[in-house]
């Protein structure tokens, strides 16, 4: 039998059911990685399994979303992560030393191995060859106490690359094409496989950019194999030993197929307000840029702001320009300021900002009013930079240097000089990690400290057999969890208090919606497709959790969401006919009668009392999730099957 990459990896990790496309399959979780504005929630729920140790191979928890320390919420958060970490067998990744899965890939990753981590962009890891998955904080909580990990078994789409990149085209473009091609929908229950000769021509981190943006297409995962390149970066990073080769077999099957011909592709932007609203940068260039940034988990590797030192040597930074770089890790950084790269990026202009995702996930330098920011980073979702009307495109790292020069969007392959920058792998990447803390040999001892503002995670309650409510917000297609939750620099200090953080939820669609929810003691969201997409925060289920939500009523639903919501026993509900949509609207009555049984048998009929129609909807979940839901959520769910 001929094997895929992802079949092998979940061959050798397959714990529940078989490998049949479309099924749910149950999957064992060697790591799991955490980050601050997750890991609080992920942990509390850890400790309510009264798990004494992680049963992992390795879990690290990382702190590099919430650096700000505007107030004490949150390096109270991060005592609480630390100590609780350290308790129970986690390693922990000190404020500073790096964006998770820039880290990960560095100094923890391993091919072959599964990776589940409470952040959407876990699927990083897959440039290394791991299949590495994005999940809400209780399921990777539930992995670290040696629970599976549960996904269809996805569908998997072969990417083939063959040529080499022209001078100027980056890695990155090579997935804003394939964003173009499938859009934020196109990977919902997918893993995307990377084959074919252009493969060996790009390096890990260049690997790691394209399966980093693979979180954008929806996919569960995306892959590349582990070769020769993979083994000399595990060997530069002082990490040989990790080395297992894992390609796909000749004859392997694959269910979509696209071949890509990297000479033929040219440097791409994603327009705001959406990563897949792609453009060539020449069609747009010209236009004036205020801000640039460079940074996030996509591009902040060594070799990116390597070229981005190397493009600005000897120039300034445009008069009218804010350009500011954020380095994915204190390795980068470290190597950055010994071989003068750092010195560089300071002479041309650059604000440095300390390793982690800040300006991405707005927590800082959000742009001027209706200002053009362009980043190097993954999501350009409306308002998410901090700023309601700016306009965000996404670009490469190249794209982002040639422009912080001119003042304007500049196609880099147009730029001369450029062509005699050519940035190889260092040697031997540089390896010190003292801000990594082991745990306690012997966690029992070790005082776990809490921050006043730590809340208790909201309960959830065990279905009702009738639920009459009403709808609370009416919302489109493609809405995110940065809409559900924002996050911003206001807002996530509180990401461990679901009570003040639920005052916002769905705002940016609707700002009364939380009043309302409040007036009417809960009720039901209805939305249209891909309803979730982006963030993997278990927030964006929680919150409406806390204000009382039933059920979402959508069209499609994101695959990380849905089971925040299932997790959280709150009904995803689809529309089996799309033009129903059109029927319900605001603070119209819903009554769903024989919900447990509906929920069985996985269809129900929903009454709009107020038009007096009757609605059929779909329960498109599995036999375990019909379970969770009936009894009220995941936690719930564990506490009865463990007795
Ligand atoms: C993001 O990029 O939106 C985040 C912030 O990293 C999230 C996690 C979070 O909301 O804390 C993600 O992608 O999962
Ligand atoms: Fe951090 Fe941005 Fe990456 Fe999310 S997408 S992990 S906020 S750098």
């Amino acid at each position: 039998m001929a094997y895929t990459i992802t079949e092998k990896i979940i061959k050798n990790h397959l714990v529940v059911g078989d490998m049949i496309r479309g099924t749910e399959i149950g999957i064992r979780i060697d790591q799991t990685l955490t980050q601050d504005s997750t890991g609080t929630m992920a942990y509390l729920q850890f400790e309510a399994m009264e798990v004494p140790r992680v049963k992992t191979k390795r879990s690290v928890a990382y702190i590099d979303h919430n650096m700000l320390q505007t107030g004490p919420e949150n390096m109270d958060d991060h005592i609480y992560i630390q100590t609780v970490a350290k308790k129970h067998g986690i390693y922990y990744s000190k404020p500073g030393n790096g964006i998770c899965h820039q880290v990960n890939i560095e100094r923890f990753g391993v091919p072959g191995q599964t990776l589940l981590g409470s952040d959407s962009h876990t699927p990083t890891g897959g440039g290394l060859g791991m299949l590495a998955i994005g999940a809400g904080g209780l399921d990777v909580a539930v992995a670290m106490a040696g629970g599976e990990y549960y996904i269809t078994m996805p569908e998997i789409v072969k990417v083939e690359l063959i040529g080499k990149l022209n001078i100027g085209v980056a890695s990155k473009d090579i997935i804003l094409e394939v964003l173009k091609r499938f859009t934020v929908k196109g990977g919902i229950n997918r893993v995307f496989e990377y084959v074919g000769e252009g493969v060996q021509g790009l390096t890990v981190p260049e690997r790691a950019t394209i399966t980093n943006m693979g979180a954008e297409l929806g996919a569960t995962a995306s892959i590349f194999p582990s070769d020769l390149v993979t083994l000399d970066f595990l060997t530069k990073q002082g990490r040989a030993k990790d080395y297992v080769e894992l390609t796909a077999d000749k004859d392997a099957k694959y269910d979509v197929e696209i071949t890509i011909d990297l000479s033929e592709l040219r440097p791409l932007a994603a327009c705001p307000h959406s990563p897949d609203k792609i453009s060539e940068i020449k069609a747009i260039a010209g236009k004036k840029v205020n801000q640039i940034a460079v940074g996030s988990c996509t591009n902040s590797s060594y070799m990116d702001l390597m070229k981005v030192a190397n493009i600005l040597d000897g120039k300034n930074i445009a008069e009218d320009v804010s350009f500011v770089v954020a380095p994915g890790s204190k390795q980068v950084l470290n190597m950055l300021a010994e071989n003068g790269a750092l010195a560089k990026l300071i002479d041309a202009g650059a604000r440095i900002l300390e390793c982690g995702c800040g300006p991405c996930i707005g927590m800082g330098q959000s742009p001027n009013t209706a200002g053009i920011s362009l980043r190097t980073f993954n999501r350009n979702f409306k308002g998410r930079s901090g700023t309601v009307d700016a306009d965000v495109y996404i670009v490469s790292p190249e794209t982002a240097a040639v422009s912080a020069i001119t003042g304007v969007i500049t196609d880099p392959s147009d730029v001369v000089e450029f062509s005699q920058i050519d940035i190889k792998i260092p040697d031997m990447f540089k390896i010190n990690d003292n801000m990594v803390i082991p745990p306690a040999e012997e966690g029992s001892y070790v005082e776990v400290i809490k921050g006043p503002n730590i809340k208790p995670f909201p309960k959830t309650e065990d279905l009702q057999e009738r639920i009459v409510k009403k709808v609370l917000v009416k919302v489109e297609d493609n809405i995110t969890t940065d809409h559900i939750m924002p996050s911003n620099a206001k807002l996530l200090p509180y990401r461990s208090n679901i009570p003040y953080l639920s005052d916002y939820c769905l705002t940016p669609c609707d700002p009364d919606f939380p009043q309302r929810a409040k007036d009417n003691n809960g009720g039901i969201i209805v939305a249209g497709h891909n309803y979730g997409q982006g963030s993997s925060r278990e927030h964006a289920a929680l919150a409406p959790l806390y204000l009382g939500i039933k059920a979402v009523i959508a069209k499609s639903f994101a695959r990380i969401h849905k089971n925040n919501l299932i997790n959280n026993g709150i009904l995803p509900l689809v529309f089996t006919d799309e033009a129903d949509y059109d029927v319900l609207e605001l603070m119209d009555e819903i009554v769903i009668e024989y919900v447990k049984n509906g929920v069985e048998k996985k269809e129900l009929t929903i009454k709009d009392t107020s038009k007096n129609k009757e609605i059929k909807v779909k329960v498109d979940i599995s036999d375990r999730q019909v379970q969770i839901l009936k009894n009220g959520g995941l936690i719930n769910y564990i506490k009865v099957t463990k007795k």
